[in-house]
């Protein structure tokens, strides 16, 4: 009885000394003395174990020390709850945020975007199709001989597990899904990520993206492809600009050409970017060969069509005077936030 008493002295010690500062700390406290399991039961467990005569003695001892534990958990409470209030009151609402750092748009994502919207005005539809091509529709349909340099190890990259298949090295490969089907009229414009086997460097990378564009129908010509691509560059570029074309090769279209635009950088005066020439290529086109409407079923007697195909990087080159291809893909914020604000 009297170690009873004095260990009930000891816990009283115990809980008078009891500090909390968060409200985690003061339901500790309720737990440890107040809980089912708690102090303040166990010791009232002992009541059975207490001689009659000593019982009311002992129980005023009890209910008193369940009083100091309740009060002292109420006074915990009160303080912790206080200091909380205190410490809101404390924060400055009207400071300043902390600035969140917002990403911006690529600048590829950015010019592939105002291609995408001036082709859209123009009538063309947008479409896409996999980065893994087999070899019929990257090559064999677009009327590249087998013996083409092309298809060499150096230019493309293969897919180990089945020598027919392959990274594709042009957007070209998803025209010619739209071929296989859809019939003519046919106008769409392919953006997407091509393939090329080169080493890197500032004027070359393993792969690159690629605006191509289609439009077959009956009656359409040389003229609607200048017209079409001369739109372009004027939406692209501004009204001032001037194009040339020049007669080149491809084996998908006949005939070809690429086409020049006045150089962006110095006005057509002459500078590194043009090699003082004050003009600088920019895409490659034509009128689409026969063969390659052959293969699809369209009868090239009826349809004629153009294509062309061009480079976003060269694209954002020009009008944001990006200077090395690397940049597109370092992830570099001071090049990348310096396109804030931009679309
Ligand atoms: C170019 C240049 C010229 C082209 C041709 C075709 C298709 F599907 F009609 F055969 N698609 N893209 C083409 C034509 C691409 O890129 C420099």
């Amino acid at each position: 009885m009297e170690q009873l008493v004095q260990q009930i002295a000891n816990y009283k010690q115990e809980i008078g000394a009891f500090e909390a500062t968060t409200a985690e700390a003061v339901e500790a406290f309720r737990i440890k003395y107040l809980g089912t399991k708690g102090l303040v039961k166990q010791v009232m467990g002992e009541m059975k174990n207490v001689p009659n005569e000593q019982k009311k003695a002992f129980g005023q001892i009890l209910n008193e020390f369940k009083e100091f534990a309740e009060n002292k958990y109420t006074s915990l409470k009160e303080q912790t709850e206080a200091a909380g209030d205190t410490h809101i009151q404390q924060i400055d609402w009207s400071l300043p945020g902390d600035p969140v750092a917002v990403g911006t748009r690529h600048p590829l994502s950015i010019v592939r975007n105002q291609m995408i919207g001036i082709f859209r005005r123009l009538g063309f539809a947008v479409a896409e199709g996999p980065e893994i091509e087999d070899d019929w529709h990257n090559f064999g349909a677009m009327n590249l001989p087998e013996d083409h340099p092309a298809r060499d190890m150096q230019d493309t990259f293969y897919i180990h597990q089945n020598p027919d298949w392959l990274l594709r090295t042009h957007t070209s490969s998803v025209q010619a899904r739209i071929m296989e089907q859809q019939k003519p009229p046919i106008r769409v414009i392919c953006p997407g990520r091509v393939y090329r086997n080169e080493t890197i460097s500032a004027r070359a990378h393993c792969f690159f993206h690629q605006v191509e564009g289609l439009y077959v129908d009956e009656n359409v010509s040389f003229a609607d492809l200048k017209q079409t691509l001369y739109f372009f560059v004027q939406e692209m570029f501004g009204r001032e600009v001037k194009v040339r074309f020049r007669p080149s090769y491809f084996p998908f279209t006949e005939p070809s050409a690429e086409m020049d635009i006045s150089c962006q950088i110095c006005g057509g005066s002459g500078c590194n970017i043009c090699k003082h020439t004050g003009w600088v290529e920019i895409l490659g086109s034509g009128m689409v060969h026969p063969k390659v409407l052959e293969n699809f079923g369209i009868d090239s007697n009826r349809y004629t069509g153009f294509a062309f195909g061009m480079g976003v990087e060269r694209i954002t080159q020009l009008k944001y005077q990006v200077n090395d291809l690397r940049l597109y893909s370092q992830n570099d914020v001071r090049f990348l936030k310096q396109f804030t604000g931009a679309l």
